[in-house]
C-alpha cells in the first residue's frame, strides 16, 4: 500500500482502500485560536462514503479477514509505536484543529492515542471465550465454545473535543477484533484522523482495513454512513440529539449501535473533605479543555457548612485560569472550539442571568487583544443562585461553566446529583471513606470518582445511562461490542445409560 498523498497544511482528503482521494467538494477548517485558515478539507460525497464501505468489505474477504489473534495483536503494538514516532505531527495536527493547550494535548490526547492501541492489543491478545462442558440428563457430553467473529464494516462518528483520543478509542477495539473501520472525524477536527491514515501505512495495516471520511453530520458523510446499508455497526460519540438521529438512521438496518452521549455531570462535595485537595480537583473537573469534556462538571452540590469557603476559592481558582494561545507559556486554556459554538455558550450566560444566577466568576467574552479577537474565547464563567430546576442546570452546556448549589444531607446531595436526565459521570468530594463508596454508588451514572475526575483505567467500563448513551465500551465490553460470537457445540460422547447414583447432577438436556 502506498500513500499517494501528504496532509499538506492546506489540503485533507478522504482516505479509502489505502489511497488519499480527493472530491469535488471542499469546506474550510479555521481555527479557534484566531480564525486563520488551518486546511481546507475534501468533503466525501456518497461515492467516497460507499467506495470506503466496499474497500473495508474487500479487506475482510481477504486475508484480513483470515488473520490472527497474535498478528492483530502485533498490528496494534505497531501502530502505536507509530504513533509515539509521530508524535509531533499529531500534536501539532490536534492542536491546530482544537486550539487546546499544548501540554494538555500533549498529555492527554496524543498519549492516550498510543495509550489505547496497546491497551487493546494487551487485552485481545489474552482474551478469553466462554467455554461449557455440556453434561445432558441423557447422559451426552459436549463441548460448548465460542468463536469470536468480526462483526464487518464498522461505522465510526466522532466529535471535536478530544478527536484522536476517542477516535482511537474506538478504532483499536474494532481493529483487534478483526473488523475493518470507515472513520468520520468532526468537521472541526479533521487532522489528526488524516495523519493516523498515514501511520496506518506506515505501520502495515492492510489496505481498507481503516478508510477515513471527511465531513458533517446531515446531508454528507456522516448521514450516508448511517444510511448506507452495508454497515454491520455504528459507534458514535456525540450529543444525544445526533445519538438519537443516528439510532431512528440506523432501525431500518437492524444493526448494533454503541453511544457515548451528553451528559450533566455533577460533583458532590462533603463538609468533611479537605478543601484544597476539592477546590484543586473541581477547577479540572469544569474547566479542563475548556469545559469541553464529556465528563466535565456542570453541576456543583457543596455543603452547606462550606459552600461559602469553597465558593469563593472555586472562584478565585477560575479566575486564575489563563487563556492564551496554545503554546504560549503558563496557557491552562485555550478558545471553544467555534465562534458557532461560542454562541451556544453565550446563549446560556444570557440564560442564567434570565433565571437569577450570580455571575461569581467570567461572565463573558475576554479581552486577549487584537490578534486573537477572531477566535472563539469565553471566560471561564461560574454561578450562584440558581435553581436545580433552571435551564442552565439541566441542559448540557459544554462549556466552561458550572453553577453551585448548597445542600444540607447526604440523602439531598444524591437527590440533587440524580436529578437529571442525563447519567453519564459523577464526582464524589470526602474525607470519609465509607461516605465516599456509599454515595458513589449511589450515583445513577456510568462512571463515578470519589475524590478524583478523569483518572481512567481502559480496562474498565465506559459509558452512561439514560440521555447519555447505549452500551458500554473498555476492556472486555469493546471486545464485546466489536465481536460477534459464534457458538460451537461439538458431541464429546453419545447418550450413555444414566448413572443410578446422581441422574440430576445434569447441567442441560
Ligand atoms: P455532534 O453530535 O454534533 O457531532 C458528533 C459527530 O457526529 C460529528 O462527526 C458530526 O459531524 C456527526 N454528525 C452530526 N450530525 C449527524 C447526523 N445527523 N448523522 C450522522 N453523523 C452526524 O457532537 P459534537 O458537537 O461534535 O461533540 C460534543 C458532544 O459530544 C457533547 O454533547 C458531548 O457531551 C458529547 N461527547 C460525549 C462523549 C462520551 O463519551 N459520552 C465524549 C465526547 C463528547
Ligand atoms: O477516556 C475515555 O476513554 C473516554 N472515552 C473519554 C471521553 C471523554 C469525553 O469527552
Amino acid at each position: 500500500m502506498t500513500a499517494t498523498a501528504q496532509l499538506t497544511a492546506t489540503t485533507l482528503r478522504n482516505f479509502v482502500g489505502g489511497r488519499f482521494i480527493e472530491t469535488d467538494s471542499h469546506f474550510e477548517k479555521r481555527s479557534p485560536v484566531d480564525g486563520s485558515l488551518v486546511a481546507m478539507v475534501a468533503e466525501a460525497d456518497r461515492a467516497a462514503v460507499d467506495a470506503a464501505v466496499q474497500a473495508g468489505r474487500a479487506a475482510l474477504n481477504g486475508a484480513w479477514g483470515r488473520s490472527t489473534v497474535p498478528e492483530r495483536a502485533a498490528l496494534l503494538r505497531r501502530i502505536a509505536d507509530r504513533i509515539d514516532a509521530r508524535f509531533d505531527d499529531l500534536l501539532a495536527a490536534e492542536v491546530a484543529d482544537t486550539g487546546k493547550p499544548l501540554h494538555l494535548a500533549r498529555e492527554v490526547d496524543i498519549a492516550r492515542a498510543s495509550a489505547n492501541f496497546r491497551a487493546f492489543a494487551d487485552m485481545i491478545a489474552s482474551a478469553g471465550v466462554d467455554s461449557y462442558l455440556t453434561e445432558a440428563a441423557d447422559g451426552r457430553r459436549a463441548l460448548n465454545y465460542a468463536l469470536r467473529k468480526p462483526l464487518g464494516v464498522v461505522g465510526v462518528i466522532v466529535p471535536w473535543n478530544l478527536p484522536l483520543l476517542l477516535l482511537t478509542w474506538k478504532v483499536a477495539p474494532a481493529i483487534a477484533c478483526g473488523n475493518a473501520v470507515v472513520v468520520k472525524p468532526s468537521e472541526e477536527t479533521p487532522s489528526s484522523a488524516t495523519v493516523l491514515a498515514e501511520i496506518m501505512v506506515e505501520a502495515g495495516v492492510p489496505d481498507g482495513v481503516f478508510n477515513v471520511v471527511h465531513g458533517f453530520g446531515q446531508d454528507s458523510a456522516g448521514e450516508f454512513i448511517t444510511t448506507h446499508p452495508d454497515f454491520d455497526a455504528i459507534t458514535f460519540t456525540g450529543e444525544t440529539s445526533t445519538g438519537s438521529a443516528i439510532m431512528r438512521a440506523s432501525a431500518p438496518f437492524v444493526r448494533p449501535v454503541s453511544f457515548e452521549l451528553g451528559g450533566k455531570n455533577a460533583a458532590l462535595v462533603f463538609d468533611d473533605v479537605d478543601i484544597d485537595r476539592a477546590v484543586a480537583g473541581l477547577t479540572r473537573s469544569i474547566f479542563t479543555n475548556t469545559g469541553q469534556v464529556c465528563l466535565c462538571t456542570e453541576r456543583v452540590y457543596v455543603q452547606r457548612g462550606i459552600f461559602d469557603e469553597v465558593t469563593a476559592r472555586l472562584a478565585e481558582s477560575a479566575r486564575s485560569l489563563r487563556l492564551g494561545r496554545p503554546d504560549a507559556e503558563g496557557t491552562t486554556t485555550g478558545p471553544l472550539i467555534s465562534t458557532g459554538h461560542r454562541e451556544k455558550v453565550l446563549s446560556y450566560l444570557e440564560l442564567a442571568r434570565q433565571e437569577g444566577g450570580e455571575v461569581i466568576a467570567g461572565g463573558g467574552i475576554p479581552d486577549l487583544g487584537s490578534d486573537l479577537a477572531g477566535g472563539a474565547w469565553i471566560e471561564p464563567t461560574l454561578w450562584t443562585g440558581l435553581d436545580q430546576d433552571a435551564r442552565v442546570m439541566r441542559e448540557e452546556v459544554f462549556g466552561p461553566i458550572a453553577g453551585l448549589i448548597p445542600f444540607d444531607t447526604e440523602e439531598e446531595g444524591i437527590r440533587l446529583a440524580n436529578d437529571t436526565k442525563y447519567g453519564l459521570a459523577a464526582s464524589v468530594w470526602t474525607n470519609d471513606l465509607e461516605r465516599g463508596h456509599r454515595v458513589a454508588g449511589s450515583m445513577r451514572v456510568g462512571i463515578s470518582w470519589v475524590n478524583n475526575w478523569f483518572l481512567r483505567d481502559l480496562r474498565s467500563p465506559f459509558g452512561g445511562t439514560g440521555l447519555s448513551g447505549i452500551g458500554r465500551e473498555g476492556g472486555e465490553h469493546s471486545l464485546n461490542f466489536y465481536s460477534e460470537p459464534t457458538n460451537v457445540c461439538v458431541t464429546l460422547s453419545d447418550a450413555q445409560p444414566q448413572s443410578p447414583v446422581m441422574p440430576e447432577t445434569a447441567a442441560a438436556s
